[in-house]
């Protein structure tokens, strides 16, 4: 009898050339990571290609440090390592798709096995797949050669049961099916799998618009257009160890309340591991997956690009079967990286770097893609304009293009108030704002000669280029700098602000996109996706991230759960009129009212208010609700001055809030006339697992911060405009703790208190 052994190393995104650094293997060794297995060709390279250094096969690329990350690059067999012995066959690994059939109007799912047979003579058997909750079981004869066998099996699903499908987070319910697949094989050697089958389709449409140049960029699912809302993912730690479920849950769970339906899997990072991807599937989290590659050129020599190969095969069969994913995207800005020019490539070179750039993503990533995976679009790079870039030869002369794809936009300069300047494209893929994360996070990395704006330490965690610079840059077009005498004071109110400034400017930015998605201005428009830059933190640091390195939740965090609500009315002025649209992400249409209020800064009583008649929301648009002037708005009420006056509004329906209450600023706040230091004081209560925080402030207080340090958890809600004498405020804690733990940390603050 043979005997084979087969070295189990649990590898994940970091990739199995890991391997290579310290073993070097003969013969048929098979390297396994979760649920897929990568077969090295009879050789396990001794040393590394630099190459694969530099694109992060060992490390991650953003180990080498980034705009928001440390330098740590990490080495070495990080997972369990074990050794299994076999004969007469082993399961390397199966996987599925399953596949909507237009034509018969069914689902059937397509299985595929692969073996590697020991046994010197054919095994024959049966496989039984079996998904009884939808009334579907079928056998199969098979018959395994010796050697590596795949068995490819086609299941048709029973037509006589419904099938529900996989929904994104807001649009319905995330069913799956649990299936299992029993191989009986000879010699009574059987082998049982099980798995979670979910079914939806992924369509990307791009079509030409009525008044529009350009095509489309949107997502369908299930048949449904969804415009796509979140944010971008990066590592969760620079070491992958210490990145557990519990963090990737507390990461995830925070995206789904803060209503995002989608996070991109950024390209300069890792393949996340196969538990990131089962909480999607779960929690109905739309993954952007990036092949990974980023912001660099990459060489396509012949042991590289049997890496690339090797990773990326790997890769598919690992991830997709997983609902969640429903883009395989190239690479992260490397498109843009060329045309752009951005490494200074002398025009007579450039033609080279085009065609390495071809031969990677589109005649190998991109034919691997097709051949492996039927189930999801690939599009070659982030940002592209998609069906024209591959017109133009793969490459775009303006990969930016509002009117094609996806596009980046980054402006720290420009005031961020001012929604027009930003693009009015069909896809916005990345775009934010840097904030400092809170004192409590920063404090447990520091001493107190760090804590100030301009220490060294402050300037050492700031990875992006003048980012602190920029943040008081983009602050003092509306704020005023803080005040206080005392310097970690000053430093706390600087973070504050910065969190402020933050949540505000991705605010603005966001209802811009999403007020975009059903209309054609100045032919642009019809914005069908909005994922800021950044969700998590690798670290304690200055970043765009809404997450802070251990979940705590930014500001802009609390305001994205706002401004991704599924209705939500958006408020804007244009050369003095002010609009208010309604967007809804609902599937059916909804009946509501709008009520607009004008508030002094100097009293807690609206000064008026006035209620439209009911209208239908219909689902899926952003339509106008109300338009006025903005003197006829002051004018009619009363005593008001831009200066000292704020307006707010709601949708309701049967007397029931039906969108957050939104707000928007007349003037800048450092032009605000009558807002006083408000006295806010909080009664803590117990209430089951949750404590309610009573509130109750003096006067109109903007951007109230409720902190409770280090103690785990959220708020209910956070950083908002009290405008009314009272307000309970719930607190849900992640560990357990007590009302005296809570009472003993809060602080609280709103803008006056730092001047
Ligand atoms: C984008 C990303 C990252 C970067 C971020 C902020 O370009 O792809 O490379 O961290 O901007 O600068």
């Amino acid at each position: 009898m043979r005997l084979r052994l087969l070295l189990l190393l649990a590898l994940c995104g970091a990739g199995p050339t890991a391997l290579g650094r310290s073993l070097s293997l003969r013969g048929s060794w098979r390297i396994r990571s979760g649920n897929g297995s990568l077969e090295l060709p009879g050789r396990v390279p001794g040393c590394v290609h630099s190459a694969l250094l530099q694109r992060g096969l060992i490390q991650e690329q953003s180990s080498f440090s980034w705009d928001w990350g440390p330098s740590f690059p990490t080495q070495g067999i990080w997972k369990d390592v074990r050794i299994e012995a076999y004969n007469i066959c082993h399961l390397n690994y199966f996987m599925f798709s399953p596949i909507y059939d237009n034509h018969t109007q069914g689902w059937n799912l397509e299985i595929e096995s692969s073996f590697d047979v020991v046994s010197s003579k054919p095994i024959s058997g049966q496989v039984i797949v079996a998904i009884p909750k939808l009334q579907t079981q079928q056998t199969y004869s098979i018959e395994l050669q010796p050697g590596e066998r795949i068995v490819e099996l086609f299941v048709k699903i029973n037509k006589n049961v419904t099938v529900e499908t996989w929904w994104p987070h807001g649009h319905g319910n995330q069913t799956g099916y649990n299936m299992t697949i029993l191989f009986k094989l000879d010699g009574g050697l059987s082998i049982e799998k099980s798995a979670k089958v979910y079914f939806r389709t992924v369509e990307l449409i791009e079509e030409p618009i009525e008044g529009s140049q350009g095509l489309s960029f949107y997502f369908k699912i299930n048949g449904l257009p969804i415009f796509l809302k979140g944010s971008n993912w990066i590592p969760a730690d620079s070491f992958q160890d210490r990145v557990t479920s519990d963090l990737l849950r507390l990461l995830l769970q925070s995206a789904v309340d803060a209503n995002m339906n989608t996070l991109r899997v950024w390209g300069g990072g890792i393949y996340e591991q196969d538990e990131f991807y089962r909480l999607c599937d779960e929690l109905g989290i739309m993954v952007w997956q990036d092949f990974m590659f980023a912001c660099a050129l990459y060489p396509t020599d012949r042991d590289f690009m049997n890496s690339v190969r090797a990773e990326v095969a790997h890769q598919i069969r690992r991830l997709k079967y997983h609902p969640s994913i429903i883009v395989w995207g190239g690479n992260n800005e490397n498109e843009a990286a060329l045309m752009m020019n951005w490494y200074n490539i002398p025009a007579s070179e450039l033609h080279t770097y085009i065609k390495d750039y071809v031969i990677l993503y589109v005649k190998n990533i991109r034919k691997i893609v097709l051949a492996e995976d039927k189930t999801r679009p690939f599009i070659i790079s982030s940002p592209t304009n998609g069906a024209e870039s591959i017109k133009e030869g793969w490459l775009s002369v303006n990969p930016y293009d509002n009117n094609f794809g996806d596009v980046h936009f980054y402006d720290y300069i420009s005031d961020c108030w001012n929604w027009k300047v930003f693009p009015k494209a069909r896809f916005v893929s990345e775009y934010g704002y840097q904030s400092w994360p809170s004192f409590s996070t920063l404090e447990k990395v520091s001493s107190e000669e760090d804590w100030s704006y301009n220490s060294k330490f402050s300037l050492h965690r700031q990875h992006h280029a003048d980012g602190n610079n920029e943040m008081l840059l983009q602050i003092g077009f509306h704020f005023k700098l803080p005040e206080s005498t005392d310097t970690l004071q000053t430093f706390k109110d600087t973070i504050y602000l910065t969190q402020v400034m933050q949540a505000q400017c991705v605010k603005i930015e966001t209802e811009f996109y999403r007020r975009s998605r059903s209309e054609i201005v100045d032919a642009q428009g019809y914005t069908m996706g909005a994922l800021y830059w950044q969700l998590n933190d690798i670290w304690q640091a200055p970043s765009w991230a809404s997450l802070e390195y251990g979940g705590k939740w930014k500001m802009l965090h609390y305001f994205a759960r706002h401004f991704f609500a599924p209705l939500l009315p958006v408020g804007f002025e244009d050369q003095d009129v002010f609009f208010i649209y309604g967007v809804s992400d609902l599937r059916s249409d909804c009946k509501a009212k709008l009520t607009v209020r004008v508030h002094t800064w100097r009293s807690l009583e609206p000064l008026c208010s006035s209620e439209t008649e009911h209208f239908v929301l219909k689902a899926g648009e952003a339509v106008l609700l109300y338009k006025e002037s903005v003197p006829v708005l002051l004018e009619n009420c009363g005593n008001c001055t831009r200066q000292s006056c704020v307006v707010s509004f709601y949708l309701s329906a049967d007397s029931q809030l039906v969108s957050p209450t939104n707000y928007h600023f007349l003037s800048s706040l450092s032009e605000s006339v009558g807002l006083h230091k408000a006295h806010i004081t909080a009664i803590i209560s117990q209430q089951g697992d949750t404590f309610a925080f009573d509130l109750e402030t003096s006067t109109v207080a903007p951007f109230v911060w409720l902190d409770v340090g280090s103690i785990p958890g959220r708020f209910s809600d956070n950083g908002f405009l009290m405008t009314e004498k009272t307000r309970t405020v719930l607190f849900y804690p992640w560990k357990p703790t007590s009302k005296s733990e809570l009472e003993q940390s809060f602080r609280v603050t709103s803008l006056m208190d730092i001047y």
